[in-house]
């Protein structure tokens, strides 16, 4: 059900280090860590840590204000042309953060040729799709680990939705029918989507394929299956074995491609996916003072 892209957006696929496995050694990224603020509390997420929809643990990301998240982006830029994708992934949810939009806009503004991404649990995605298109974020990731109540129950303790908080099963529906309604016009709009899956055996494990095949009804481009972090409420879960990520894949690929090269990013990463120069060159970071 892949919708068809133009030579834009085909190229923008074949740059992205995230979509495309071959972009991955020859193009990067560089995340801005301007989203602190979440809207829901996953069980696997400790908040000092950044977002694990998409990042794995370490030491928070420092957050940036708008400003030095351009400021910061000129700096990387200039030493690594190389990156063609910015991305905005936490390190909590940029759909729960302002600064999101703005930081956007200033990076739209002075880079128009780079490709605006952004990861999000999907909650508000209904309601700022608008703003997303505004801004020009052509890839869009949105974790879905479950299309079915109760099992997202078991994985999202409560959402803050409009001001209210709901637990269990009444906010994972409302978290699942907006995530679902958002990726459709998403799809419908034209940004190619991505859905991170993480897996927590015993809970998702045996439902991953039956998120593929609503995926594969949705339009999604790609699906990034990502092992468990054992942390927070399910620190006493194990992760899944290579093998059983690679059985979940397997059985997912009929429906819809799979990521098979997701490095868990810190929500401030930069370069390549296999070189984590945000961990790598403290010295730097210094020298730039970000
Ligand atoms: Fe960043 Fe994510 Fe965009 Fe990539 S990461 S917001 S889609 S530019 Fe990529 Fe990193 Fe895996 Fe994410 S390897 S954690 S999938
Ligand atoms: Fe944590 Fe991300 Fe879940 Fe928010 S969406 S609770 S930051 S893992």
């Amino acid at each position: 059900n892949r919708p068809e892209f133009d030579e834009g957006l085909l190229r923008k696929i074949a740059e992205h280090p995230c979509y495309d496995k071959k972009a991955q050694h020859k193009y990067g990224r560089i995340h801005l860590a301007v989203a602190p603020s979440c809207n829901i509390q996953c069980n696997f997420c400790v908040r000092e840590f950044d977002c694990v929809n998409e990042s794995r643990p370490g030491v928070t990301s420092k957050v940036l204000t708008p400003q030095e998240a351009l400021e910061k982006t000129r700096q990387i830029i200039a030493d690594y042309p190389f990156i063609k994708v910015v991305g905005i992934a936490g390190p909590g949810d940029p759909l729960a953060n302002k600064e999101t939009f703005e930081t956007f806009e200033l990076i739209k503004k002075e880079f128009p040729e780079l490709t605006l991404c952004m990861s999000t649990n999907g909650l508000m995605l209904p309601e700022k799709l608008e703003d997303i298109l505004r801004v020009g974020v052509s890839t869009l990731t949105v974790t879905i680990n479950a299309i079915d109540p109760e099992i997202q129950a078991k994985i999202v303790d409560h959402v803050v939705y409009h001001g209210k908080v709901y637990k269990g099963i009444e906010g994972a529906k409302i978290q699942i029918k907006n995530q679902l309604e958002g990726v459709k016009a998403a799809v419908d709009a034209g940004i190619v989507v991505k859905v991170n899956t993480v897996l927590v055996p015993g809970i998702n494990d045996k439902h991953v394929v039956e998120i593929a095949r609503k995926l594969n009804e949705l339009g999604v481009y790609i699906m990034n299956i990502m092992p468990l972090i054992s942390q927070g409420a399910f620190a006493n879960i194990e992760p899944p074995t290579p093998e059983e990520r690679k059985a979940a894949q397997q059985a997912c690929e009929p429906y819809v491609l799979q990521m098979r090269h997701c490095r868990q990013c810190r929500a401030d990463a930069y370069g390549l996916l296999s070189q984590d120069m945000s961990q790598m060159s403290e010295e730097r970071r210094k020298l730039i003072k970000i």
